[in-house]
């Protein structure tokens, strides 16, 4: 019996001490937690901004690019282009024929009646253009100054 009475009031004095201390930490926490949870918004918010822009830059890169060259002797340096279906074709005609202008033109067929795009009649120059192709198929371009020396086969496919 005399160990009981001196522990008793020992466990009693140590769970008022727990309990004192359990309600201090509740009350510590929460005084902190308000403090803590205005500065935890800052960063949540930063990390909202995100950058999703690379994505059209691939789409804008679809397509094709053409080189063409007039050069002496009133001539393409080809006379077969062939692009694919669909995006655009960005096609760059350098005229390096001194002293002589050219230009490059695709139309429908031969005959030259219905033009697809070209670029503007010039000398000494180098024009580019950007152009939908039209539906696969076999068309025809030429120099519009030398409509039958310079010519030659646009295909789409
Ligand atoms: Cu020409």
């Amino acid at each position: 019996m005399k160990l009981d009475l001196a522990k008793l009031p020992l466990g009693e004095a140590l769970i008022a001490f727990v309990l004192a201390a359990v309600a201090g930490t509740f009350v510590l926490a929460f005084t902190l937690s308000s403090d803590a949870g205005i500065e935890d918004v800052e960063p949540e918010d930063g990390e909202a901004v995100a950058e999703e822009t690379p994505s059209d830059g691939e789409t804008a890169g679809e397509g094709a690019t053409v080189d063409v060259a007039m050069i002496p002797a009133i001539q393409f340096d080809t006379v077969d282009i062939t692009v694919p279906a669909g995006g655009q074709v960005t096609l760059t005609a350098d005229n390096v024929d001194p002293g002589i202008p050219h230009n490059w033109a695709v139309y429908t067929d031969d005959s030259a009646s219905e033009l697809i795009a070209g670029t503007p009649i010039c000398t000494d120059c180098t024009e580019t253009i950007t152009f939908e192709p039209p539906e696969p198929g076999v068309y025809f371009f030429r120099c519009d100054v030398h409509p039958t020396q310079m010519v030659g086969t646009f295909v789409v496919q």
